[in-house]
């Protein structure tokens, strides 16, 4: 397959001014009619004689006209993806009508079915499934959308915009028109044909327009979306005043599918979501399951500027929207919630997956070089990582000169399709800061480490903080110049207290010195040293306060250091981040003494330091059941130079079984103190207080107590919401009571075999069981009604359920989860090439492995290199792991 550079990106020599398409959906075919307005680009230097579009192997084509005369064969030739035609006049209309299987169609990429429904995903190349076209979203064109099919099979058929016309047709049949009077790409085009029920609510925007609010699903899902509206409205008037931005149609659609690669697309005016983003309520939904929905309809709502109204230009700047859009999002969930919790779950997320990702054969930059298949770039750095760096713009500029950067890039390119440059350029401008050096961050793969040293002079009063930067080497990237990074600190003295520094940035601008206690350092060489004066004692730093940069930092801290900034660090987020570093110096020495054989004993203080945090009951809950909760195994396992699997996730046994043991009286104590039977409520309060009770019920049956298993199956019958009874469910079967788990799985299966979402919570509690044995349990359930291949949900649930978030079982000595999961990628590879590459993710990490299971996990790599052809998705993750 052909690699695609950025280097070679040229602007498109024809544009299409109106998209006209007519769809004929019928039971076995759907035909498809486009008229196309052209012209050549003015932009363009080359006058080329003829026009390339881009159009799928498999479209059927019936006949193609140009300026209404029919085409012959002699006039055009398919290409292997595409169609030219050998000449055209400098403006024409184009019309093709083409036939296409949605039936057919498993990679549920273009136009295809679910579960009765038809539904379109066309990010990011999959319109040209559905016609031929300029498939690129520096296209932009204003389209109208008519869909005709049976009447009672079909009673609703969205697309985007508003709707214009409808009639009936013969038959049973009927028809309606939608325009959309914002010229887009392609790839936010959307169609939806299906027995659909709606909930409808209304917003007015603050520029008075009113807005109807549809959110469209099966029956029988009807009462699960009241949440995904509050959350819609929500997010709408929170970008008004955060971002002033204003909704510009009179709709605004939703709709839930059963089958979707992703989470949800934010096609204009017709967002396409998968059920378990859109879905919720109390028995049927977790906390996190609401909290998902919450944070997924504001993104794709926020794209409606970032994303929609200014486009990118190619699929090199994705991150563009989505880095962009994802720090929208995560700013819009810590105002609706608590701040500092969704600070420490989305750092989490970073420094396991995002982090991984950056150590493994797929680093690429947020703004990548190139690329075989762009499906394979929707990653954690485009998202997650990109996000980071827009934070970091946010925090060098400041709140104030940000939002001008903003308002500044939404109006200078409204309407055009950019690039991550123009954003960049639109910050520097508005905010006057120079982002030169910054801009290392876009396109430099990577996680660097910061290696901060200290010290203190106590005759001068001075204290020094030594801070240097490196980077490691990525696939193509050996060397790395320096980043730009904004490290935020603080100083505590021996009381705790935040002492009094210096602002910078307000010394240099104002020259007058004001006083904070969290101060922005920035970072610009190899190795910087920053001095403070007027230090009386010496300070305990306070590093990289809110997770400032998507950096590893290593200081010499000593246990008592963290388990003072545990209790006093003014800054919520470092208060968990000392309890994590203690957790990570504990069980890392621990880890290094189980492979020497040794005897392992849990130091004292970790206990003591739960203790104190046990006890205090002005804390947040929710902090203190994150700080409770040890680093998790995938954590430990990017932090590890060497992943042993088996070690870490005995250790961690170990230990959480120690401070069970330990801590009994006071997490029982706390297990009840957070028990009360109110109604369902995804508050911030609640959430914190189920999320709290639920650690404890964890460790409690980590002491093997037979009373507390009792506990936690009396909290599985009694619970009333979802959270609380899948939280018993899992701990049971994955604590080893497998008489219990039988019985309760058994129950939990009877009670929901009628909800898919709760199905997938199902499978995806027995595949990431630690046990023995989960293999076969997982093959065996792969027969059970309630899995299915083509469904993305069930193969991430049950699938990457077991090779994702079960590596005990999954690096088996045996290679058996080896050999499984490319058994699986190779069956997946023909069905759905996006979700077989996703899932193959776990073998691509073989590098940091032991040599014994490296051979293992390379083996089944080359197994499906060699098992045929390969999707270009599976191809270029496959072999760039191998190469
Ligand atoms: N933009 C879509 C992702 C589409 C991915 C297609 N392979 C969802 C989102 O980020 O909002
Ligand atoms: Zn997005």
């Amino acid at each position: 397959p052909e690699v695609i550079y950025l280097k070679d990106y040229q602007v498109p020599s024809f544009l299409i001014d109106q998209t006209e398409l007519r769809f004929e959906l019928e039971s076995e075919r759907t035909i498809v009619n486009a008229k196309l307005t052209m012209r050549r680009n003015p932009d363009c230097q080359q006058k080329p004689q003829g026009l390339e579009l881009h159009g799928d192997k498999a479209l059927q084509l019936y006949r193609i006209t140009l300026n209404e005369q029919l085409l012959n064969e002699s006039d055009y030739q398919r290409l292997d993806e595409g169609l030219q035609i050998f000449t055209v006049p400098d403006a024409f209309v184009l019309e093709t009508q083409v036939e296409i299987h949605p039936d057919q169609n498993t990679a549920l990429e273009g136009l295809y079915r679910s579960e009765g429904f038809y539904c379109t995903q066309c990010e990011a190349e999959g319109f040209r499934r559905i016609t031929f076209y300029l498939d690129r979203p520096d296209v932009m064109s204003v389209f109208s959308t008519t869909i005709e099919a049976d009447k009672s099979a079909y009673p609703v058929m969205l697309s985007n915009g508003n709707p214009v016309a409808t009639g009936d047709a013969d038959n049973g049949r009927h028809w309606i028109t939608w325009e959309d009077p914002h010229p887009k790409p392609a790839y936010l085009f959307a169609l939806v044909a299906g027995d659909l029920k709606m909930i409808e609510d209304q917003y007015t925007t603050s520029g008075g327009r009113d807005v109807a609010l549809r959110i469209y699903a099966a029956d029988k899902d009807l009462d699960k979306l009241d949440y995904a509206m509050q959350s819609l409205i929500n997010a709408m008037r929170w970008d008004e005043q955060v971002y002033g931005r204003e909704y510009d149609l009179d709709i605004y659609m939703i709709v839930a599918v059963d089958f979707f690669n992703m989470g949800a697309m934010e096609n204009k005016g017709l967002n396409v979501f998968n059920t378990s983003c859109v879905l919720a309520s109390p028995e049927t939904t977790t906390d996190a399951g609401f909290q998902r929905v919450e944070g997924v309809v504001a993104h794709e709502y926020f794209h409606n500027w970032s994303g929609n109204r200014v486009t990118c230009r190619d699929w090199f700047q994705l991150s563009l929207k989505e880095g962009f859009t994802v720090f929208r999002d995560a700013e819009f969930s810590a105002d609706m919630n608590s701040r500092t919790v969704k600070r420490v779950e989305n750092v989490a997320l970073l420094r396991t997956a995002q982090f991984a990702e950056d150590a493994g054969p797929m680093a690429h930059p947020i703004l990548p070089a190139s690329f075989i298949e762009i499906s394979n770039f929707y990653t954690m750095t485009i998202y997650e990582k990109g996000a980071e760096v827009v934070r970091m713009i946010h925090t060098l500029l400041g709140a104030e000169a940000f939002r001008k950067g903003s308002d500044l890039y939404f109006s200078r390119h409204d309407g055009q399709a950019v690039t991550t440059e123009d954003f960049v350029k639109a910050m520097e401008d508005a905010s006057g800061r120079d982002l030169t050096h910054f801009r290392n961050w876009y396109n430099q793969a990577g996680t660097p480490v910061l290696a901060v040293s200290d010290e203190f002079d106590a005759a001068s009063q001075t204290y020094r903080l030594t801070i240097s930067q490196s980077c490691p080497a990525t696939p193509g990237q050996d060397t790395k110049a320096p980043f730009h990074i904004p490290v935020a600190i603080g100083l505590l003295d021996s009381q705790g207290e935040d002492l009094l520094l210096s602002d910078g940035e307000a010394q240099i601008t104002t020259q007058v010195t004001t006083q904070v206690t969290t101060q922005i350092l920035e970072l610009h060489e190899t190795r910087q040293t920053f001095e403070f004066s007027g230090i009386a004692e010496r300070p305990v730093p306070s590093l990289l306060r809110g997770f400032s940069a998507p950096v590893k930092l290593n200081y010499p801290y000593t246990r008592e250091n963290l388990t003072f900034l545990m209790s006093h660090d003014s800054d919520g987020f470092n208060r968990w981040e000392a309890a994590q570093k203690l957790g990570v110096d504990i069980l890392q020495s621990l880890i290094k003494d189980y492979r020497n054989d040794k005897k392992l004993i849990l130091d004292k203080q970790l206990a003591e330091a739960f203790k104190v945090v046990l006890a205090d009951e002005s804390l947040d809950k929710a902090m203190v059941a994150k700080v409770l909760t040890l680093p998790s195994e995938a954590y430990l396992s990017e932090l590890a130079e060497e992943i042993d699997v088996d070690a870490i996730h005995h250790v961690r046994n170990f230990v959480r079984h120690q401070l069970a043991v330990q801590l009994e009286t006071q997490l029982l104590s706390t297990y009840q103190a957070c028990t009360c039977d109110d109604t369902y409520s995804p508050d911030a309060a609640s959430i914190a207080r189920r999320a709290l009770r639920n650690v404890c019920l964890g460790y409690l049956l980590a002491t093997e107590k037979q009373e507390h298993l009792e506990l936690a199956l009396a909290q599985f019958h009694e619970a009333n919401n979802m959270t609380d009874s899948q939280a018993a469910l899992n701990i049971v079967v994955h604590s080893g009571y497998q008489k219990a788990a039988e019985v309760i799985l058994e129950q939990f299966y009877l009670r929901w075999s009628h909800e898919p979402l709760v199905v997938n919570q199902w499978l995806s509690v027995q595949a990431s069981n630690p046990q023995a044995g989960t293999l076969s349990q997982v093959k065996a359930l792969m027969q059970h009604d309630a899995f299915n291949m083509r469904n993305p949900n069930k193969v991430r649930s049950l699938i990457a359920g077991f090779s994702a978030l079960n590596p005990v079982n999954f690096h088996a000595l045996d290679a058996s989860g080896y050999m499984f999961l490319a058994d699986q990628v190779i069956t997946l590879n023909n069905l759905n090439p996006q979700i077989a590459s996703r899932l193959v993710t776990p073998l691509t990490r073989w590098k940091r492995y032991n040599t014994e299971r490296q051979e293992m996990m390379k083996a089944q790599l080359q197994r499906i290199m060699d098992s045929g052809e390969l999707s270009r998705d599976v191809f270029e993750v496959v072999s760039k792991s191998l190469a």
